[in-house]
């Protein structure tokens, strides 16, 4: 099975981590999408052009990075489910991973990108509304976390892998320290063993592109 990412990629993290906790083999595709021949030459494979991308041994794509983990979770049933079986809590990990993907990463995609435009290109509004996302995010997950271990209760799942690659780069954008449920949530995430090697490929990756940017 072949995985195409790229690792300082949040979605591309988020599948990561589900590789990773579940023990699954599989061989790295790295695609940096940042790089326009990259990207053309990926579209051949994929058009939408969107890591991260499974391809399975008999040359099936599966995009999209909570499908993915449906797919793994469900094909590899050894370890923690990340998806519950019992209908009730599958849909509320399902709720907070929409919630992750929808109103944590994206609005700090929003944000780390407009950081990096000249200052005439920059979008004040789009920032603004990146905030306010952010600020009602920010809240509910300090909640959530207030009596749990983890984003859905006190099993590790799909929520978690949506929720902790972003906060990595929201606390250079629009830092959560205030909340310090969640802070103590994204401390306890570095500790974990599938994170944590997600994070030793993706910083030199990140300190470089950051060091370009200076
Ligand atoms: N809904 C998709 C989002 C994937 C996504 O936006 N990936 C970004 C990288 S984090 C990407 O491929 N960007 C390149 C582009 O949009 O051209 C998923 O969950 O997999």
């Amino acid at each position: 099975m072949k995985y195409h990412y790229f690792p300082i990629s949040t979605y591309s993290q988020k599948a990561l981590i589900a590789l990773f906790d579940k023990g699954v083999a599989f061989v790295p595709v790295h695609v940096r999408v940042l790089d326009d021949e990259v990207k053309a030459d990926f579209r051949q494979l994929y058009p939408i052009g969107k890591i991260p991308l499974l391809e399975t041994d008999d040359g099936t794509l599966l995009p999209e990075s909570s499908n993915i983990i449906e797919y793994i979770d469900y094909k590899y049933g050894r370890g923690e489910r990340l998806i519950p079986t019992q209908p009730e809590a599958a849909r509320h990990v399902r709720y907070l991973d929409r919630v992750a993907d929808l109103y944590l990463n994206n609005p700090v995609v929003t944000m780390l990108f407009d950081g990096w435009k000249p200052a005439e290109q920059r979008n004040a509004s789009a920032v603004d509304e990146a905030k306010r996302l952010l600020d009602i995010t920010y809240k509910q997950f300090d909640q959530a976390l207030a009596d749990h271990q983890w984003l859905a209760g006190d099993t590790f799942s799909m929520a978690d892998c949506a929720a902790i690659p972003p906060l990595f780069y929201a606390q250079k954008v629009y830092p959560y320290s205030d909340y310090s449920n969640l802070a103590r949530y994204y401390a306890q995430a570095c500790q974990r063993r599938s994170y944590a090697a997600v994070l030793r490929e993706a910083t030199p990756i990140w300190e470089a592109l950051v060091a370009s940017k200076a």
